[in-house]
């Protein structure tokens, strides 16, 4: 037996959750969090609001529309031409209970305010500071004003205090670009002084405070150190008050979540994303913008859709975490309209299904075709909240892979809970549903099922290729102990059945490979059948002619036969990024081979500088000397104004025998006239060679 490669995939379809491999813990971890924690958890929604002084630029500064809240550093202004903002900061139309009633309509049960950014501006009366509202024409507390109107409107008060300060001489570091500005005489220990002193008026000073949400902690000059003060010093003075994890520096990026048992905060902070998968008994919170700004910017006009933001509201709740949804007010204090009329809508959802979403907890399903589900306990059994976005035509819902007794159905917007009908079918439960979906967007149907959620899922497979015997190994990811549980499988791309093979032991299959497997209990079929498909080129050797960017090589050469496709997301560790170089890959069959079709990804995010290729050229050889060409595609390099995407080039050609097979992929190198990185170095990213 050869020793197998250590390319493994995991099938398609259902993916074991990866181990949670970052603790939520802290070392710090107190007797008092769940109490504390209780209200978070059951509230599930959020209004994150940034506002300050750069909201009266809107993101616009000499000719570039491109800023927002970090406007002072994107735009390199300086100190003192930063400062005459104070002077037109005048927000007339101010009006607390205004912006509380729109996010308490919107179903939100917490506000979260920039009490200081990170340009150090804040938005209380400090006695710390001068570079503060009262500075300014508008002479009010607005801490105090959205307090008050908080807790006149039952809505919990939060605020967001930046640890990074662009402003006071004592922090450190400077911007690199302030080159005027002295760090002289600056003693960082004094501005952690400063920053104690102004979590205690803010958390003291204004009521019961819910959340101090820190951010801005990612700089050299912060410390677990420093972390461990300040949080020691807030639960002094607040045993209840609720943190996050960036008072800490465990924060893993704009995943949000902790690499660290040390790490201090009582919940992870995913940034614009929603993690793959729920995290059992690990609390988070997703925060994300309405566009692209978390500051007003005045151009901004990419709101997301109402249907994407009650999607982003369900998939996190179904994971079990927070929605934190951010809106950027003007220079006037008016919440913009695109913001408010969104608001409006998910609070008119809410209206009618927020038992779904309150208090509830991930559902059981690592997947499920046509939508989310979010779960509560009762008593003898569990409530299933089945939000369907994809109402099916033939009005049978299947709720696939669950072996619990079901016990009733209804619409959750039928006040007289009418019973829907359930069946048991092999695959699961079926409901049937009237023609019409109740909403237009998410439609919830409550399903009662007896005891707590025994979901099968799908079988999960590996596959290690070994070169010797040029076979793949097909091995099952989780054995079945279970005797009222059998897989079975096929090798022929047919669709398994219980007269199919029985999975017993790992099974080796020659390439290219259409693996399809089931499982059935008590010799019913449950969930859906997961295939795999792996071309010729699977768990190939592969050589690159220059290496990868070292922050985004996966695996390194190999990841590109691993039939493990990258995503929409260029950080998921699955592509190879070539910074203003090409990439050329040349696969080794191994030995000579018939072949007839080639493709390969490549993924497009403009605005991370990732482009369309301006070449792809793939060529053949049986002797690594002689190369002939296979395919050739040409791009248009003037187009690059694609919209984000996972693309594949594939064709096919007559039939060759080739043992080398070599895809260049041609980098446009330089960012075009008129991108935001214009004359900077661009960027490939590719993924996934695949040939057949
Ligand atoms: O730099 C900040 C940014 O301005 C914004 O406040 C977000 C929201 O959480 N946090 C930081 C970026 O990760």
């Amino acid at each position: 037996m050869g020793i197998f490669r250590s390319l493994m995939m995991m099938i398609a379809g259902l993916l074991l959750i990866a181990s949670n491999v970052f603790s939520q813990g802290s070392a710090t971890q107190d007797g008092g969090k769940d109490a504390r924690m209780q209200w978070w958890r059951e509230a599930r929604f959020g209004m994150f609001i940034h506002w300050g002084l750069y909201s009266i630029p809107a993101g616009q500064w000499n000719e570039s529309k491109d800023h927002a809240e970090w406007i002072r550093t994107t735009a390199r202004i300086p100190l003192e031409e930063y400062d005459k903002l104070v002077e037109q900061f005048n927000p007339v139309e101010f009006n607390a209970e205004e912006w509380v009633t729109i996010a308490k309509n919107a179903g939100m049960k917490y506000i979260v305010l920039t009490s200081k950014h990170h340009d150090g501006f804040c938005l209380f009366d400090s006695e710390h500071t001068d570079f503060d509202v009262m500075a300014t024409p508008f002479r009010r507390d607005i801490l105090k004003e959205l307090a008050d109107a908080c807790r006149k409107h039952d809505m919990r008060i939060c605020w967001y205090h930046s640890i990074m300060d662009w402003h006071h001489p004592d922090y450190l570091p400077r911007r690199e670009w302030e080159t005027d500005r002295s760090s002289e005489g600056a003693d960082f220990n004094r501005y952690f002084s400063y920053l104690k002193n102004q979590v205690k008026e803010i958390i003291t000073e204004y009521g019961d405070i819910s959340v101090l949400w820190f951010d801005g902690e990612w700089e050299s000059t912060w410390s677990h150190d420093y972390a461990l003060q300040l949080h020691q010093f807030i639960r002094e003075l607040d045993p209840d008050i609720i943190i996050n994890n960036r008072i800490d520096v465990y924060r893993d990026g704009m995943a949000g979540l902790n690499t660290n048992e040390q790490a201090l905060g009582d919940f992870g902070t995913p940034e614009q994303e929603i993690p793959e998968t729920g995290m059992p008994g690990k609390d988070w919170e997703s925060c994300m913008t309405l566009n692209d700004h978390w500051g007003y910017n005045a151009s901004d006009s990419n709101w997301k859709s109402y249907r994407d933001l009650l999607f982003n509201l369900v998939d996190i709740a179904s994971k079990g975490g927070n929605y934190l949804l951010n809106v950027g007010p003007t220079a006037l204090g008016e919440i913009p309209q695109p913001s408010s009329e969104r608001l409006e809508l998910l609070g008119k959802w809410m209206k009618v299904n927020s038992a779904s979403v309150y208090g509830t907890q991930a559902g059981p399903f690592k997947q499920l075709k046509w939508g989310k589900c979010t779960r509560k306990e009762i008593s003898g059994g569990s409530r299933l909240y089945l939000h369907v976005f994809d109402w099916p035509q033939s009005g049978k819902l299947m709720v696939t892979n669950m072996i619990n007794e079901p016990l009733k159905a209804f619409l959750l917007s039928d006040v007289k809970e009418t019973p829907l009908v359930i069946l048991k079918k092999a695959g699961g439960i079926e409901i049937t549903l009237p023609p019409v979906a109740p909403d237009s967007v998410n439609s919830v149907i409550v399903l009662d099922i007896k005891g707590s959620p025994q979901v099968l899922d799908n079988p999960s497979f590996s596959f290690g290729y070994d070169p010797a015997t040029d076979k793949v190994q097909v091995s099952m990811a989780s054995a079945v102990n279970d005797p009222k549980v059998a897989v079975f499988y096929s090798l022929d791309g047919s669709t398994p059945s219980d007269k199919s093979n029985r999975y017993e032991k790992p099974v080796a299959a020659k390439l290219p490979l259409d693996f399809k497997a089931v499982t059935y209990y008590n010799n019913r079929k449950i969930g859906d059948v997961t295939t795999a498909s792996l071309p010729l080129s699977f768990g190939k050797t592969v050589t690159l002619k220059t290496p990868p960017s070292e922050k985004y090589q996966a695996g390194g050469a190999s990841s590109l036969t691993d039939a493990m496709q990258g995503t929409a997301k260029f950080s998921d560790g699955r592509w190879l990024g070539f910074e203003g170089a090409d990439a050329e890959a040349l696969v080794d069959l191994g030995k000579k081979t018939s072949i007839r079709s080639a493709s390969i990804g490549y993924l497009v995010n403009v605005k991370s500088w990732i482009f369309e290729p301006i070449e792809i050229k793939v060529e053949y050889s049986t002797d690594g000397k002689d190369y002939k060409p296979l395919l050739n595609r040409k791009f248009n390099p003037a187009m690059w104004k694609s919209p984000d995407a996972v693309k594949r080039f594939s064709d096919v050609f007559p039939e060759v025998s080739a043992r080398f097979v070599k895809v260049t992929v041609k980098n446009r190198a330089v960012c075009p006239q008129g991108h935001s990185g214009e004359g900077g170095k661009a960027w490939v990213f590719i993924d996934e060679i695949e040939l057949n």
